[in-house]
């Protein structure tokens, strides 16, 4: 039996403070075996929809996660926030409360937010963020991954979303810097944020519309809605939720959200080690015996690291 802080159960019965408890362990007891079950509970048990929210810094990302966490609460969906941090790996996470920009009603059992520091490169996600987006999916209705940063953290967003939420500003030419670095072939929805910059924002869908076109997703029978929005003023709210509930309902059908967590969890493990072991332990990882990655991945990710650990000692 898991320690009730490991314990799936006793976390979704026991509020905040027992995920709390439970981010906290899996943060700071990175590697041990209950951690990785109660992950793996986590990954067995999904509840929720992930929405990974990325895009370039200030185009609106935290706006609009709060935005969208109002529209969902009053729905009666309960939240989980992830908000990554890029910079908390020199403030040591002193700036993170301010980063986030979310106000949330600490009396709301049902919110949840919770800002985690980057892996080193510039806005990819931690291992810990990875298991902390699995276990709020195991708790929440609905759970946002803010990420910020061009090229690494919007691929490494498709690591944990279902689906994915590109924001681009206005007169930015943004749509530009993606296309070439082979962004624009990952959101499933796209926002043009601030779109009370009313000509600039027309602009920018008709360019987004247009990179899109030239980029091949990995899912050619869904094709990313580009919508203008306005936090500041509401226009294009209901466009978007409409365009996010549709994405949800692709995946739903004909078993792609299985598939595409299944995918996932596959490069949990790759990514994992090879950020531990670097390429060639992920190529050695090939030849231990290992749990089932697609259905156990950080069982796998932990009998691989322990295997890899135990070689390199004897060396
Ligand atoms: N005019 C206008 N300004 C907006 C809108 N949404 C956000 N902003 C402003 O844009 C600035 C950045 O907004 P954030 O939501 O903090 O952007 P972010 O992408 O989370 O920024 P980082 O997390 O720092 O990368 C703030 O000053 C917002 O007030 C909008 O719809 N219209
Ligand atoms: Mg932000």
């Amino acid at each position: 039996m898991a320690a009730p802080v490991l314990d799936l159960e006793a976390i979704r019965q026991g509020g905040k403070p027992a995920l709390a408890r439970a981010l906290a362990a899996i943060e700071t007891g990175d590697g041990s075996d209950a951690v990785a079950s109660l992950l793996d509970a986590a990954v067995a048990d999904p509840k929720g929809h992930v929405l990974g929210l990325t895009g370039p810094p200030g185009v609106g990302k935290s706006t609009l996660t709060d935005t969208l966490l109002k529209r969902w609460r009053k729905a009666g969906e309960s939240v989980g926030v992830i908000a990554v941090d890029p910079s908390s790996r020199i403030s040591q996470g002193a700036l993170l409360g301010d980063r986030t920009r979310l106000k949330t009603d600490p009396e709301d059992t049902n919110v949840f937010v919770r800002s985690m520091a980057a892996r080193d490169r510039l806005g990819g996600l931690s291992d810990h963020a990875v298991g902390a987006a699995a276990l709020m999916r195991a708790v929440f209705d609905r759970v946002i991954v803010e990420s910020v940063g061009i090229g690494q953290s919007e691929a490494d967003i498709a690591l944990v979303a279902d689906t994915i939420l590109l924001c681009i500003q206005p007169g930015s030419g943004d749509s530009l810097q993606f296309m070439k670095a082979g962004v624009m072939e990952l959101p499933d929805v796209v926002a043009v944020t601030k779109a009370d910059m009313e000509q600039a924002a027309r602009r920018a869908v008709a360019d987004v519309e247009g990179a899109l076109t030239l980029a091949l997703g990995e899912d050619a029978s869904w094709k990313a809605p580009v919508v203008a929005v306005s936090a500041a003023t509401g226009t294009g709210l209901d466009g978007l939720s409409d365009a996010l509930d549709g994405h949800r309902a692709h995946l739903l059908s004909a078993g792609r959200l299985a598939a595409r967590r299944a995918r996932q969890n596959r490069q949990w493990l790759d990514q994992a080690l090879k950020s531990r072991f670097g390429t060639v332990g992920a190529k050695l990882a090939a030849k231990v015996d290992l749990p089932d990655a697609e259905t156990r991945p950080f069982a796998a990710i932990k009998t691989a690291s322990d295997a890899l650990k135990a070689a390199l000692a004897r060396l």
